[in-house]
């Protein structure tokens, strides 16, 4: 019986209940229990196993999850997609880093979205976050950015590709990262975190600290391109975006402009900056800006005294910041602080006009726990902050808090739960949009500690799954990760429509199409080997389990790039393409074209097999390249 009760049970529930459950039924099994379980003792079981199961993070095998979970890499450069409940892993997507399954960094078509970058093999994602349209999202693009090389990338979701990546000029280190809630996501919002010279060409006065700053960067999401940016006094960290269309606020942890730790931390205060969306746009359109470092990307000025800005002072050195998802609040977090500083949205339209003053705009600052970092929000009016230090959730009433600010006698915080360890992140299904359902909290552990096997000096992070849908937080699966994902988000399934296919004509593969037609090739059709000076491009086909080119001749020495394209319209058949001892690998999915560029360094024979697994004469899908001397 217990067997049973475990199939139909959620496995995998880790909360008091389940220990207590398997303890009295091992207990039952090794007949320490002489009396056979009662139909009543039974059915008081299976109730409290349905009650759970309302809110189950058991998926069955061949079940879908109800969300895609996008989560960053980390320092590994890439995004994830994670199934939630299950939290299994279901595909990732290469952004910053060079990927040898897909050939991303590798292939032509991914260095000409890298662009000026395709020369960096490396990046650090932190901030994940889909487009939106009235405040929900819209499951075109997710956009990620890379701190390591102060760059911005756009995801693709209809084929979960990285299409666009841009290098933001006149920073480094671009941190937080959100989208334009509304109307719709015209401008994707990031933070430049490290201060410099501007301009910073090492010409004088490059250890004056006076000269440096820091910019928040507005860039048009549908171009990938810089619409402006904004000059402000202190630096940057995380922002976030109101749900009116007109206002974007970044936490600021060095107003110090301090150079060395002691100094970053030295002040009580730091602050929050806000910006007016329709007063940098009116400045920009008046020509009220400048340029730096040769480039000609408008720079306005938001630095104090600005009308472009409101600078309000929170405790101290604040990181996350998190908008509600009714649209009424800004929550700054306050890491050295045992704060969050709640910035009514409402009241930003007075402290533009000057009629109040910044603290005045400052509804609430509870006191929480320790190390604050981010918070998430359900749909009951409940939030959710991690407290790093403490290890722990703070589950927290928004409006009981801000009650208690003005004198009343309630307790705002509703339960704290331990978490696995030291949290950063934090995100609720749905949570930073108006579809905020209220279902699932991530915590987001930089530490796994005794969680796990122990795999060597360098552990995973622990991202726990945890049950929020009745009115105690539950913990329901620990998630192994890889590389510190700091961040991810949480869209249900109903927003997402990836393709099956790949589009004939799709932009990703245009310019590769285009060269085909410059050398009078007809990619879908033809086998053919195109010689341009010591230049050679071998255009073949491929359908499981056969390259449409047995063999190509090149000379020693010859630059080739080979183009293939995969004529199979069944789905899931994906192709590769590797040319052995070269260093060449890519994937091509069905009827798509990629192509890859090499050197012939070594003469003879060199064969090329698909490394990816398409057909019961998978093995047998290979040719030979022949290298004459
Ligand atoms: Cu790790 Cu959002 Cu980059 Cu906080 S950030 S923890
Ligand atoms: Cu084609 Cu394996």
């Amino acid at each position: 019986m217990s067997n049973e009760d475990k199939s139909s049970n959620n496995v995998e529930l880790e909360s008091e209940d389940r220990r207590k459950f398997f303890g009295k039924t091992a207990l039952i099994g090794a007949g320490a229990i002489a009396a056979p379980m009662t139909a009543a003792m039974f059915s008081s079981m299976a109730q409290a196993q349905r009650s759970e199961a309302a809110n189950s993070p058991h998926v069955g095998p061949g079940d879908l999850d109800e969300y895609y979970g996008f989560w960053s890499g980390g320092h590994s450069g890439e995004v994830r997609i994670l199934g939630v409940p299950s939290m299994r892993e279901l595909m990732r997507i290469p952004v910053f880093n060079t990927d040898s399954a897909t050939g991303w960094g590798l292939t032509e078509e991914s260095k000409r979205i890298k662009g000026e970058s395709a020369h960096l093999h490396a990046g650090d994602s932190h901030h994940p976050h889909m487009s939106m349209t009235d405040g929900r999202y819209n499951g075109k693009y997710v956009f990620i950015n890379d701190k390591a090389n102060s760059r911005v990338a756009r995801i693709r979701c209809d084929i979960m590709k990285c299409d666009k990546m841009i290098t933001i000029p006149n920073v480094q280190a671009i941190h937080g990262l959100r989208v334009q809630k509304v109307p719709y996501t015209k401008y994707v919002i990031c933070n430049g975190e490290f201060e410099i010279p501007m301009n910073n060409d090492g010409k004088g006065g490059m250890k004056d600290v006076s000269t440096y700053r820091s910019l928040f960067n507005v860039i048009d999401a549908e171009k990938m391109e810089i619409a402006f940016q904004v000059m402000v006094d202190g630096n940057l960290d995380n922002t976030d975006a109101d749900y009116d269309g007109k206002y974007f606020a970044s936490t600021c942890y060095n107003s110090e402009m301090g150079m060395n730790l002691g100094d970053m931390i030295s002040s009580e205060r730091d602050h929050v900056v806000v910006f007016s969306l329709a007063r940098c746009e009116a400045a920009l359109k008046a020509g009220k800006f400048k340029t730096y470092n040769g480039n000609n990307v408008p720079v306005l000025d938001g630095t104090k005294g600005s009308e472009l800005t409101r600078y309000i002072p929170v405790p101290k050195s604040p990181h996350g910041m998190n908008t509600s998802p009714n649209g009424e609040y800004f929550v700054a977090n306050g890491k050295l602080s045992p704060t969050v500083s709640i910035i009514s949205i409402k009241k930003l339209d007075s402290l533009f006009a000057n009629k109040i003053k910044p603290r005045d705009a400052i509804v609430a600052e509870p006191e929480l726990g320790l190390g604050p970092l981010h918070t998430a929000f359900d749909n009951k009016g409940n939030a959710y902050t991690t407290l790093f230090l403490d290890s722990q959730i703070a589950k927290w009433n928004v409006q009981d808090a801000i009650d208690a600010h003005n004198g009343k006698k309630v307790n705002y915080i509703r339960q704290k739960l331990d978490v696995h360890y030291q949290p950063g992140h934090n995100h609720t299904s749905a949570g930073e949009t108006r579809d905020a359902d209220g279902k699932w909290l991530i915590a987001l552990c930089k530490f796994s500690k005794d969680r796990f096997l122990p795999v060597g000096p360098l552990r995973p992070e622990n991202d726990q799954l945890i049950d929020i849908s009745g009115d105690e937080m539950k913990l329901v699966h620990d998630g192994p990760t890889y590389a510190e994902p700091h961040d991810c988000m949480i869209v249900h399934r109903s927003k997402m429509k990836p393709l099956k296919i790949w589009p004939r004509d799709d932009a990703m593969f245009a310019e590769t199409i285009a060269q085909a037609k410059r050398d009078g090739v007809d990619v879908y059709t033809e086998n053919k080997v195109i010689r341009d000076g010591n230049k050679v491009r071998v255009y073949m086909t491929s359908i499981a389990p056969t390259y449409g080119m047995e063999s190509f001749n090149v000379k020693l020495g010859n630059e080739v790039t080979v183009i293939v394209t995969n004529l199979d319209q069944v789905e899931d058949v994906t192709h590769g393409f590797c040319m052995t001892n070269h260093g060449v690998q890519m994937e091509i999915g069905p009827q798509a074209t990629a192509s890859i560029t090499f050197t012939a360094d070594k003469p003879g024979v060199q064969w090329y097999y698909c490394n990816w697994f398409c057909h019961a004469l998978h093995m047998e899908m290979r040719g030979r390249m022949f290298v004459e001397t």
